[in-house]
């Protein structure tokens, strides 16, 4: 039997609604201690009916005095979120009022949770697999509308019940095999029919797919990586405060005002941005803009998008353009300061004609709008989110390469007519792979890994 947990379900500070869960077999016992419906103190014996909100009092266990005038919400094990006895207490979020409540239920039993240990127990309990256990964590960070359709899809199972489809197949392919292996005298020597050679085909196009669509969308998650560069002065800092809507970096006629990265989050269209101002690039001896200059250059290499940035009277180099940008980088061409002059503007070499250009004044906010549709299509253009419904995380794309190498000694072993016995394991290890996503097979360092990136409470 496992022991009683406590935890505040809620971000510290003040608030309406503070929650504070406690989740085990003596869960029940200890809320029927400190709570009464009625003002007189608890006697031990409140009836509490699973799934019913009860309105009463939580009294202090040391001073006997009335704490707080609360919600409580009993729900019987295997109906709750852990699948054990859990009870919610919805007090007022005060400091002082939740740890007083929290103190008197340790008092009463209960043992402090740790960070993600009721989805743990949600998870060891099989109300859930380790995908939806991850897909809580996911939810809670999502920063955008499409991460967060993602997200959910995934906690409701969509991911476990299609890795759990292919985890079938193999095991249908795998119990064949195994009675070639156990019973040699008996049957044939095991021989693959085409239906079967289709069957393993099927699970490596879907591991497949899966992955592309980890590589696709795995921005959607962290952020689409956009660098904004040029030189000094052409007015990177008022674009990046045009694009946020904010006076996030320094703007001054002052050419090298900027020197580190300035990075922030931006949200267009539901997709997620990251964003970054950096030191304008120039021949400079100055040691802090030379640093700047490299730290530009880092961001340069490590973005998805860069928009690459000239204003009127210059003259758009080749050398210059290559000399920053990485070959094959997707690039914007973004004129800048076109109030002052419209006539005198750089244009792209034949090299480069195929790079989209958009013509901008961030001081007199113009052309900002289409540079951000500009944006979005460049960033999603490949990708068929429509008919997406699952992302795999990375721990989730590194076991389905696994799945891919193991199926695809098991084709080998198909066409050169391998030892049974050598097939058999490696479709055992391409089934323990596709188990690992699921937690059929992951280990204690994989779920330790998983359940300390929860708050506590979760
Ligand atoms: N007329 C006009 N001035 C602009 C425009 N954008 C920026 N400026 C001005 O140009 C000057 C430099 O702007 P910044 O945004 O600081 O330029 P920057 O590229 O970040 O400069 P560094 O950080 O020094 O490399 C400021 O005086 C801005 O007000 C524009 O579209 N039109
Ligand atoms: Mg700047």
């Amino acid at each position: 039997m496992t022991d009683t947990i406590a935890a505040i379900a809620t971000p510290f500070g003040s608030g309406g609604i503070g929650v504070i869960r406690i989740s085990g077999p003596k869960a029940f016992g200890i809320a029927s201690k400190l709570f009464s419906k009625t003002k007189k103190r608890p006697c031990g014996v409140t009836s509490l009916e699973s799934h019913k909100v009860c309105h009463g009092y939580v009294f202090d266990t040391k001073t006997r005095d009335i704490i707080d005038e609360v919600l409580l919400i009993p729900m019987k094990a295997p109906s709750s979120y852990t699948a054990e006895d859990v009870v919610e207490i919805q007090a007022h979020a005060g400091i002082l009022v939740l740890r007083t409540i929290l103190d008197g239920i340790l008092s009463l039993g209960a043992r402090l949770s740790e960070p993600g240990e009721f989805t743990k127990r949600a998870f060891l309990n099989q109300r859930i697999d380790l995908t939806q256990a991850e897909a809580v964590v996911d939810i809670i960070n999502a920063k955008s509308v499409n991460s967060l359709k993602f997200a959910a899809s995934q906690n409701l199972g969509v991911l476990k019940s299609k890795i759990h489809e292919l985890r079938e197949k193999l095991i249908h392919f795998l119990t064949l095999l195994e009675v070639n292996i156990d019973f040699p005298d008996d049957v044939e020597p095991f021989k693959p029919s085409k239906k079967e050679i289709e069957l393993v085909d099927d699970v490596l196009e879907k591991c497949r797919e899966f992955i592309k669509q980890h590589d696709d969308a795995c921005f959607l998650k962290d952020g689409i990586r956009i660098t904004i560069c040029g030189a000094p002065n052409v007015g990177k800092s008022s674009l990046m405060n045009r694009l946020l809507d904010q006076d996030r970096s320094i703007v001054t006629s002052v050419p090298g005002t900027t020197r580190d990265p300035v990075e922030e989050g931006l949200n267009i269209d539901g997709i997620p941005f990251v964003i970054t101002d950096t030191a304008g690039i120039h021949q400079t001896d100055d040691l802090v803009e030379i640093i700047g200059i490299e730290k530009a250059k880092d961001h340069i290499t490590a973005s998805d998008l860069v928009l690459f940035m000239k204003e009127p009277g210059t003259v758009f180099s080749n050398k210059e353009f290559e000399k920053v940008i990485p070959l094959g980088k997707k690039v914007v061409f973004v004129i800048n300061k076109i109030d002052i002059d419209n006539n005198n503007l750089p244009a792209l070499s034949k090299k480069y004609q195929h790079i989209p250009e958009i013509k901008t004044s961030a001081l007199l906010n113009k052309g900002i709008k289409e540079l951000k549709q500009k944006i979005v299509n460049i960033c999603i253009a490949d990708m068929d989110m429509e008919n997406t419904s699952v992302i795999p995380n990375l721990r989730h794309k590194k076991a389905l390469e696994e799945t891919v190498l193991s199926l695809t000694a098991v084709k080998a072993g198909i066409t050169q007519k391998t030892q049974e016995e050598i097939m058999a394991i490696d479709i055992k290890n391409s089934i323990d792979s596709l188990g690992t996503i699921t937690g059929e097979t992951a280990s204690l360092d994989i779920l330790d890994s998983i359940f300390n990136n929860f708050c506590i409470g979760k």
